[in-house]
C-alpha cells in the first residue's frame, strides 16, 4: 500500500522502514510533522488485515489501538491493486466517526483508466476526501497535507520541533537491521525476522560499536540468512552500517550474530525481548 513511504515523505525523514514484503511494519510509528500555523502527528500502522499468531494479534492490535484519540483517519490503498480485503476495510472503517481521507497511492505506476475505474468500483460515500498520490514520488502530498490539516481541531503542541519520531535510536537501528534483512530475504524468510539490541558502545567520539542478533525460526533459515560463507548477513549488515551511520552520525561497527527461536512469533516471552509489547489493554 505505502502507508511507511507516506509517513516518511510527510514527515520528511525516514523514521519508518520500509520493504515490498507484505507485513513489514509491526509497531505504531509514530511521526511529527510541523506545518505553518500547527503540528500534525502521523501514527504509522501494520495494516488492517487478519491476524496470524501472537505476534499477528499484537501488529493488529496496534493499528486498532492507533484510532482510539486520533483525529482523522488516512486509509491507504495502492492504485490497480485494490482486492475485496480492501474493499472491506475501506467500507468498515467509512462507518468511523471521525474525518477519514482515502488516499489512492502509487499512481505513478497506473494509468488514468485504472485510477477513473477504482474510485468508480469504490463507495466512498462517507469519506471527507478522496486523493490519488505517490508516497514514492511525493505527487500530490501538499494537497494532502493540507487536506489533513483543515480537519485537525485546535490543541496543544504535543512535541518540541526538533523532535520528528518517539522512537528510540536503539528500536530505529533494530529497524534497519530488519528492513536490510526484509529486502533481501524472499520467500518466508524475512516474515520470521526479528532483531533483538544487544549493546549499543561509543567507544570513542566517532566510533559506535553495535551488537545485536537476528532471530530467525528454523534452522533451515539460519543458513539462508548468514549465507555463504557469511555473504548475505554480510550484505544486510552493510546495508544496515551505512544507515545506522546516516542516522547516528558517527562511524559503526555493526557485529550480528543469528539465533534460532522455534516459532518465537507465538512466544510472548520472545515477543517481550523484542520489543513487541502492546503499551495499554
Ligand atoms: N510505485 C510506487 N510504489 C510505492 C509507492 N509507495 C510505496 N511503494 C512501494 O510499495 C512497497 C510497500 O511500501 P511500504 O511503505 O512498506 O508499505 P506499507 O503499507 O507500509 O506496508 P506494511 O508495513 O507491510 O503494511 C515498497 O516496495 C514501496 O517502495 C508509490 O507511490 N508508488
Ligand atoms: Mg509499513
Amino acid at each position: 500500500m505505502g502507508k511507511s513511504t507516506l509517513t516518511n515523505a510527510l514527515v520528511g525523514e525516514k523514521i519508518a522502514i520500509v520493504s515490498d514484503k507484505p507485513q513489514t511494519t509491526r509497531n505504531r510509528i509514530l511521526g511529527v510533522l510541523n506545518v505553518p500555523g500547527g503540528q500534525m502527528v502521523f501514527l504509522d500502522t501494520p495494516g488492517l488485515t487478519h491476524p496470524r499468531g501472537k505476534l499477528g494479534a499484537y501488529m493488529q492490535a496496534q493499528a486498532f489501538d492507533a484510532l482510539d484519540g486520533a483525529d482523522a483517519l488516512l486509509i491507504v490503498a495502492a492504485a490497480g491493486q485494490i482486492g475485496p480485503q480492501d474493499r472491506d476495510i475501506i467500507s468498515r472503517m467509512g462507518k468511523r466517526k471521525l474525518p477519514k481521507i482515502l488516499a489512492i497511492n502509487k499512481a505513478d505506476a497506473a494509468s488514468r483508466e485504472t485510477l477513473a475505474r477504482d474510485l468508480a468500483s469504490l463507495d466512498v460515500s462517507s469519506y471527507d476526501d478522496v486523493i490519488p498520490i505517490s508516497a514514492l514520488r511525493g505527487d500530490n502530498l501538499e494537497p494532502l497535507k493540507a487536506m489533513l490539516f483543515a480537519r485537525m481541531p485546535e490543541g496543544p503542541k504535543y512535541f518540541p520541533d526538533d523532535m520528528i519520531t518517539d522512537q528510540p535510536e536503539r528500536i530505529m537501528c533494530a529497524e534497519i537491521i530488519r528492513e536490510k534483512a526484509l529486502q533481501n530475504l524472499r520467500e518466508e524468510v524475512p516474515h520470521g525476522v526479528g532483531v533483538e539490541m544487544q549493546r549499543i558502545e561509543a567507544v570513542s567520539d566517532a566510533l559506535t560499536e553495535i551488537h545485536a542478533t537476528v532471530y530467525v525460526e528454523r534452522s533451515a533459515h539460519k543458513s539462508i540468512v548468514i549465507g555463504k560463507r557469511g555473504s548475505m548477513l554480510g550484505k544486510i549488515g552493510t546495508a544496515a552500517r551505512m544507515d545506522i551511520e546516516r542516522l547516528l552520525g558517527v562511524h559503526v561497527a555493526l557485529k550480528l550474530w543469528v539465533k534460532v527461536r522455534e516459532d518465537w512469533r507465538n512466544r510472548a516471552d520472545d515477543l517481550r525481548t523484542l520489543g513487541y509489547i502492546r503499551e495499554k489493554g
